[in-house]
């Protein structure tokens, strides 16, 4: 199952406590000071990791807890550290910590083996050792490890891909991106067939390749929850590149151009500066009489408002994929 939020606890282990003791041994009658300090407690650090693409795991553990550390003991003997705890993360993730009346952002994991500690273990209090001067030779101070807190965190998984797809539902998403990569998503002629988001591997070469991301199609509203709404768009906003996917059979396709851009603006005015690219799909369902005279018209109809290039092209009988791919790993080039 595909999750792409959770609300996880942790806690990091508390430090041990240093300890009072003082020396016994045969023949000293008075042994000095020997309470050895306590141990450090246990970190809780997230970790990117590759093989992941899910929150899942986190939807049903939902306290992390690191070890404490152990308290000091004689003949100077420092306690143990408590455990680290590990929290395996997908690429893309967003942590944030929620307190009572905010919420920050703490981390944000885009490398596999990335570690960021999320929060340290308390250190350990120092033992009776540490304390002794030439005026007081037996102290019986010692300090208590540092107590660690609670924290609330929200993960936020945002894909990371070079290029997303962007259309209504039906458009063809889906289709591209299985005749592009060895993604096998779902495919049918019915609106909202895909329900998550999949990443596919598009090749160039043997080195060169980009990461394109389907997601599930929008409609007009989706920013009003229309459709699917808008919470997919989130595992596009990392993208350097949206392909805007427009059915050759739209009625209007400057209309449904325009519905897309705003519907990404109003979910993140920020998408509306990406570079994007224009995509009429499904040319083979027209002659190629009327394919030439469709495009012409779509070209003329946008000329007006919007001076990108219009690529054309169909999944079914390949054309015009490879002068896409190009385009699109060239602009990836420019942008990286
Ligand atoms: N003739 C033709 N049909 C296509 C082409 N691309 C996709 N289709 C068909 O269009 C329908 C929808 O394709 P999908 O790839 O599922 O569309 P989508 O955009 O992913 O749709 P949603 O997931 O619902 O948003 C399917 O029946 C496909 O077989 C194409 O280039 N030519
Ligand atoms: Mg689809």
């Amino acid at each position: 199952m595909f999750i792409d939020y959770a609300r996880i606890k942790i806690k990091s282990g508390n430090g041990g406590d240093g300890t009072i003791s003082f020396r016994r041994e045969k023949y000293v009658p008075k042994g000095g000071p020997d309470g050895g300090d306590g141990g450090r407690g246990g970190d809780i650090i997230a970790v990117g990791d590759s093989n992941l693409n899910t929150l899942l795991d986190y939807r049903y553990h939902k306290i992390f807890k690191a070890g404490n550390g152990k308290p000091g003991a004689g003949a100077k003997k420092t306690g143990s550290s408590g455990a680290n705890c590990i929290l395996r993360l997908p690429l893309g993730t967003e942590i944030y910590v929620l307190e009572e009346n905010k919420k920050y952002k703490l981390a944000d994991i885009t490398q596999a083996g990335e570690k960021v500690i999320l929060s340290a273990g308390g250190s350990g209090g120092k033992g009776n050792y540490n304390f002794a001067t030439p005026t007081n030779q037996a102290p019986r101070i010692a300090t208590p490890g540092v107590k660690t807190e609670e924290m609330e965190l929200e993960l936020v998984l945002k894909l990371m891909a070079d290029v997303g797809l962007v259309g209504f539902p039906n458009a063809g998403k889906s289709t591209l991106l299985s005749v592009l990569s060895s993604a096998r998503p779902k495919i049918a002629d019915y609106e909202f067939t895909t329900l998550e988001p999949m990443l596919g591997v598009v090749y160039i070469s043997d080195y060169q390749n980009f990461v394109m991301a389907d997601i599930p199609g929008i409609i007009k509203g989706a920013h009003l929850g229309k459709g699917l709404g808008d919470q997919f768009l989130r595992h596009i906003q990392r993208t350097h590149l949206l392909l805007f996917l427009i059915d050759i059979a739209t009625p209007d396709p400057l209309e449904a151009y325009r519905t897309l851009r705003s519907e990404l603006y109003l979910y993140d005015s920020f998408m509306d500066k990406k570079p994007h690219l224009i995509v009429i799909s499904k040319t083979d369902t027209l002659s190629p009489e009327d394919l030439k005279q469709k495009l012409t018209e779509i070209r003329n109809a946008f000329k007006k408002e919007y001076n990108d290039e219009i690529f054309a092209i169909s999944a079914v009988s390949k054309d015009g994929l490879d002068e896409l791919k190009y385009k699109i790993y060239n602009i990836l080039q420019q942008s990286r």
